[in-house]
């Protein structure tokens, strides 16, 4: 079913800030059997891309940013729990939210849905989180890795504090760190002495296992 799909109408609805409509055609796909990964990424996450694109080349502004990612979060609502529907052995305790200075929140939400609904202990602490916020509650719920999105580039030095207040603690051999967000790449992970980086919420879920396997072993 969701190979022969047309995304372009969610596409559409997503570009011009149609919360209504993006909930209608989601609800509509998701009774036709169409899979909500790819609903996600073959349909909302295209849609925001384009926006993005537009504000980018001074087509769009705050405001229509501000209206598509209401539409998103609108579906995101139906999407989300159905992301977070995981049985089984937990894979790890994850501690993730947004870094301090910043609330922008719709990626940071599907990887916190999609590693929840691939098996891990997720807390999530939401956006415009402290470093030692972050620290506090992975002593709190022992957790094994610390995940942070950074969607600006002015908030990527926060991995680093991060970093050095889990050395300071004494917990930096036992807490792996696992990054992304718009504003980083492969090479933020040197630069910022984390551990992993996450492309989208699926190589999130990949990188995530393989830090608890270095963890294990
Ligand atoms: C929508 C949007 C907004 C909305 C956010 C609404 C909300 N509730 O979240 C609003 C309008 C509020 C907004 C505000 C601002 N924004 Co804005 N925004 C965007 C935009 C267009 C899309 C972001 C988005 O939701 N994308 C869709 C999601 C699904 O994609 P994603 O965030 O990349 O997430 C995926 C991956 O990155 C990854 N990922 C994300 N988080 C994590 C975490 C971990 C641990 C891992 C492993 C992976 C991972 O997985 C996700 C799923 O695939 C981006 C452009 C862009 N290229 O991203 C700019 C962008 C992020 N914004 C930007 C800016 C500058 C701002 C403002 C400062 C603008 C202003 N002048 O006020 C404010 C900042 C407010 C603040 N203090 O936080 C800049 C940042 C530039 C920079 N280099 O720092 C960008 C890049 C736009 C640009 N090209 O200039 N914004």
């Amino acid at each position: 079913m969701s190979q022969s799909y047309d995304y372009n109408e969610l596409i559409q609805a997503i570009v011009d800030g149609e919360g209504e409509d993006a909930v209608e055609i989601v609800e509509k796909a998701i009774k036709e059997n169409v899979g909500v990964h790819d609903i996600l990424e073959k349909g909302l996450v295209r849609g925001m891309k384009i926006v993005s694109d537009k504000y980018d080349a001074k087509e769009y502004f705050i405001p229509d940013l501000a209206a598509a990612a209401q539409a998103m979060q609108d579906t995101l609502e139906i999407i989300t729990p159905l992301l977070k529907q995981a049985g089984g052995e937990k894979k790890g305790v994850i501690v993730l939210g947004v870094v301090k200075a910043c609330s922008q929140e719709i990626g940071k939400n599907i990887v916190s849905a999609t590693l929840s609904g691939a098996g891990f202990d997720v807390f999530d602490l939401g956006v415009n989180v402290s470093p030692k916020t972050f620290v506090d509650k992975a002593k709190e719920v022992n957790a094994d890795i610390i995940a942070m999105g950074s969607p600006m580039m002015q908030t990527v030095k926060y991995f680093t504090e991060v970093d050095k207040l889990l050395k300071d603690e004494n917990m930096r051999d036992r807490v792996k760190l696992l990054v992304g967000g718009a504003s980083t790449n492969p090479k933020t992970v040197e630069a910022t002495g984390v551990d992993a980086w996450g492309k989208d919420a699926r190589d999130a879920v990949l990188k995530a296992e393989e830090l608890i396997k270095q963890l294990r072993k």
